[in-house]
């Protein structure tokens, strides 16, 4: 493997740690055992979860007033993958990445490919983009893509997602998100059910282009770029999409993507009973689609959602296979600081999550002992599981204290030599 930085300079920097996450480790593996809970059977679950980084998360991100990048932001795709390396070199929790087209086009997706063998990453979900005009591109999206009323516009559309697909083959991906702003502003500006029987008909086709192995991602969104209604704008209007479009096409849960009092959690567990529940875009939000750092705001609500997974995990649910995926906006951080922080965020998440006492909660919830069983909930989610990630990343030869191991690198330094400047200006997510 050609990493970016020395593992030497890891391993040196962890030794200064190493007894002491000994210590802690045991320590806690007595706490759990005293609540009937092996750690030995917690922390290869943890050690083998990984969650995919948004190619488009590494560069520094904006929002519509204004975007101020960052010392050595990446060029280019290549540049992404190699803060991607970084990333999984420190926390070892982010195996794939999941690339946008065309923000990630490139000449030659076999070279792509084997950069990113090199660092020991692999390409999860593919994303199409025809929520903006591409260069030089004949038919403009402003008034829709997949359910534009000219049929010109929406073919244009289903080319370009099946491009997608055939650049996600040469990658080695195997599955699409597809992800529209189509809607309207003004009511009576868009006929509700010929606007989504024309995204049927579109989605129709790129479902029909999935190679056997792959699957289809349709991403529901409450509002923006389209404020009074989006096609695709709730689970409802998703799983309805995704039940005509066959086995191979679900639904995928972007935090950020409802308003915000919403139960998320009971969606999940529809979509996970329904056996269309795709995966996620983690982030977190307080407001609309911040696409803040995951389990920054509101890391309860990310335990809940967590508690639906490992239980249906735990119960063996069929057809259950959750592709898990990152999708934040880094406007005043270093993007790779916060992937590494948020990456770990949701590993530690799913680790609280796997201390849920499953066979008291049925008792409690069997008999309606309404304190009993969130109190259960609780003692899992007030559980400081630090010590079993840092065992894990230690094990593994990553970072014991990723975002100090990331400082002390002087990476972002190497990369502002290497890397031009770029300039601010308009706004915009990338
Ligand atoms: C839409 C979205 C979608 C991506 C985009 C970058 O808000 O969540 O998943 O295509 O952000
Ligand atoms: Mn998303």
């Amino acid at each position: 493997m050609q990493l970016p930085i020395d593992p030497q300079f890891i391993a040196a920097q962890n030794e200064a740690w190493r007894r002491h996450v000994r210590n802690d480790y045991e320590h806690l593996g007595e706490q759990l055992a005293r609540r009937g809970i092996d750690i030995a059977h917690i922390t290869p679950q943890v050690a083998a979860f990984g969650v995919a980084i948004p190619s488009w998360g590494v560069g520094t991100g904006g929002t519509r007033f204004a975007r101020f990048p960052g010392l050595g932001e990446p060029r280019d795709v290549f540049d992404k993958l190699q803060d991607c390396a970084v990333i999984h070199q420190r926390g070892h929790a982010t195996p794939t990445v999941s690339l946008h087209i065309p923000w990630d086009r490139c000449s030659d997706y076999a070279e792509l490919r084997g950069q990113a063998q090199a660092y020991g990453l692999g390409f999860d979900a593919m994303n199409s983009n025809t929520f903006s005009d591409q260069p030089g591109a004949p038919l403009s999206y402003k008034f829709g893509s997949l359910t534009h009323t000219d049929a010109a516009v929406r073919a244009q559309a289903v080319a370009h997602n099946l491009e997608c697909i055939e650049i996600g083959r040469a990658l080695g991906s195997q599955a699409l998100t597809v992800w529209i702003g189509d809607g309207s502003n003004f009511p009576g500006q868009q006929h509700f059910r010929r606007a989504f029987d024309r995204y049927l008909e579109s989605t129709r086709q790129i479902a029909a282009a999935l190679p056997p192995d792959w699957r289809m991602f349709l991403e529901h969104k409450i509002c923006e770029p389209a404020f009074y209604s989006t096609v695709i704008q709730d689970w409802g209007s998703s799983y309805l999409a995704a039940t005509a479009l066959g086995p191979q096409v679900q639904c995928l849960v972007d935090l950020g993507h409802h308003a915000p009092s919403v139960n998320i959690e009971l969606i999940v567990a529809r979509l996970i009973a329904a056996g269309k529940l795709a995966g996620f875009h983690f982030n977190d939000s307080k407001y609309g689609d911040d696409d803040l750092d995951a389990g920054s705001v509101s890391p309860y609500r990310l335990f809940l959602v967590f508690n639906e997974l490992v239980a249906a995990a735990h119960e063996h649910v069929a057809g259950f296979a959750p592709a898990y995926m990152l999708d934040q906006s880094h406007n005043v951080t270093d993007p790779i600081e916060s992937l590494i922080d948020s990456a770990e965020q949701v590993q530690r998440t799913y680790a609280q999550a796997l201390l849920v006492d499953r066979a008291a909660l049925d008792e409690a919830q069997q008999a309606n002992d309404a304190l009993g069983a969130t109190r259960l909930l609780k003692a899992a989610f007030q559980t400081d599981v630090t010590p079993i990630l840092q065992f894990v990343r230690m094990e593994a030869g990553a970072a014991v204290a990723p975002v100090a191991a990331y400082r002390a690198s002087g990476y972002r330094a190497r990369m502002a030599q290497q890397r031009p400047a770029r300039s601010g200006g308009g706004g915009g997510i990338v």
